[in-house]
């Protein structure tokens, strides 16, 4: 009996989670009595703070799958074993706990791409990037001469796809349904996009770039630019905008831009234009794929969630909101009985800003612990972060985390300002545990 009760409440949770809500908190949304005990059968074990858990938010385990056996894993010569998110394009999502290294392996970077993956060319030194448009000197250079004429300077940049933490948008948008995992904190050696945009002489009426790549669109079609986005003239001529040719010492795996790419940190990955062939330096902001609409931008003023909308009252996204990874423990882990406390480690960053504070809480949210965050290897470089926090005995538990940004702004808890495309979801994470 006990166990098709508990059955029953899991099902629910999964088919009807607000009907599941009502029968597992009853009216009150406080657990007590039987209802704690169906709750505790329905999450597999005691939950030793029921008393704080809230009523009408799903527990952890059933509002996000666990790592599940029919998760479709990337399987590629050179990738870690990846969260595939589609084949064509090839996309794929780094679980948190493949983010333990302090330096993301080239292994264990997400995949995003908009369309094919272009040939590798027989000579990479030779790899052409013409720089033109409102400059006084076109430019075409080789990598082989952007490495000779230029400071070669080296950074740990992060990475962030502008749709990362999508998954945390209800309702639902389209695109990759990313949870935390579209980011990456390489180590990226190149030169300053500044420099040679400086070489080719800035005109006064440029006010933008637009920047196009080598990759085939999906159509097959010769010519069409699978994406081709731009930015503000700033952020082109910003200290850690960067052409980039070596990843993490090496020369950049293929999958992820080589020869040369752009690594414009902090902003929409999307502007980190892989096969680079060109950069045009606009006079208004640039108009290629990926941009204007509901691409990479967001409403200035709060849209209804599930509503369409074609973006004309949108601004283009810049600096990418906090956000915070648990890399230590994977959500739905199970540890032995009489563990008593927890060594979190994970990372955070804030885009342009940096990382004030990570809190974790395993009391829903009742009480928080302050981890210690180190400082950033350089500006832009995201920062790891350790802590420990105490358990007073075996059972299910939430291990929430959340970071603070330098300007105060804190992870909220849902994801909030929904836009059609799903950009800026970084909601406070939840990750179950159960010890025993
Ligand atoms: N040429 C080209 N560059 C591109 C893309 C693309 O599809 N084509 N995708 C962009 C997007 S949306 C992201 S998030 C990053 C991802 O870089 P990565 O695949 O090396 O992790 O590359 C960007 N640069
Ligand atoms: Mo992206």
């Amino acid at each position: 009996m006990a166990r098709k009760l508990e059955r029953s409440v899991q099902e629910l949770y999964r088919d009807d989670p607000e009907r599941a809500d009502a029968v597992a908190f009853g009216r009150r949304g406080v657990l007590k009595g039987a209802a704690l005990a169906t709750m505790g059968g329905a999450v597999g074990a005691a939950i030793p703070f029921a008393g704080s858990m809230p009523g009408g938010t799903l527990p952890a385990i059933f509002a996000r799958p666990a790592a599940a056996q029919d998760t479709p894993v990337l399987r590629m010569e050179g990738k870690g074993p990846l969260i595939l998110q589609g084949e064509r394009p090839l996309n794929a999502e780094t679980p948190e706990t493949l983010l333990d290294e302090p330096v993301t392996s080239a292994a264990n970077m997400f995949v995003r791409n908009n369309g094919g993956v272009p040939e590798v060319p027989a000579d990479p030194r030779a790899w052409k990037i013409t720089i033109d448009g409102e400059v006084n000197t076109p430019l075409e250079l080789t990598v082989g001469e952007l490495e000779s004429r230029f400071e070669v300077v080296t950074r740990q940049l992060q990475l962030e796809c502008g749709g990362n933490g999508r998954s945390f948008y209800a309702p639902q948008t389209r695109g990759n349904q990313w949870g935390n995992g579209a980011i990456s904190n390489g180590e990226w050696t190149g030169v300053r996009l500044r420099d040679v945009l400086r070489a080719a002489g800035l005109k006064s009426s440029a006010v933008a770039t637009g920047h196009y790549g080598a990759d085939p669109h999906l159509s097959g079609e010769p010519g069409r630019p699978s994406i081709a986005r731009g930015m503000v003239i700033d952020k082109a001529m910003a200290e850690d905008t960067l052409i980039a040719f070596r990843l993490n010492g090496q020369p950049i795996p293929h999958l992820h831009g080589a020869p040369a790419r752009l690594v414009t940190p902090g902003w929409p990955g999307s502007l980190s234009q892989k096969w680079l062939t060109r950069v045009w330096v606009r006079d208004k902001p640039h108009d290629g794929p990926g941009m204007g609409g509901t691409s990479y931008r967001v409403p200035v003023r709060p849209i209804v969630p599930g509503s369409s909308n074609n973006g004309a009252d949108f601004v283009d996204m810049t600096s990418m909101p906090v956000r915070s990874i648990l890399s230590s423990h994977a959500h739905g882990s199970r540890l032995p009985a009489g563990t008593r406390s927890l060594d979190l480690r994970g990372a955070a960053w804030a885009g342009d800003q940096t990382v004030r504070a990570v809190h974790a809480s395993v009391d829903f949210g009742a009480t928080w612990t302050e981890m210690q965050v180190a400082a950033p290897a350089n500006a832009h470089a995201w920062q790891r972060w350790t802590g420990r926090v105490a358990l007073p005995s075996d059972g299910y538990y939430e291990v929430w985390y959340r970071a603070t940004d330098s300007e105060g702004r804190m992870q909220p808890h849902q994801a909030a300002n929904w836009n059609p495309q799903g950009y800026g979801g970084n909601p406070i994470s939840r990750a179950a545990i159960l010890v025993g």
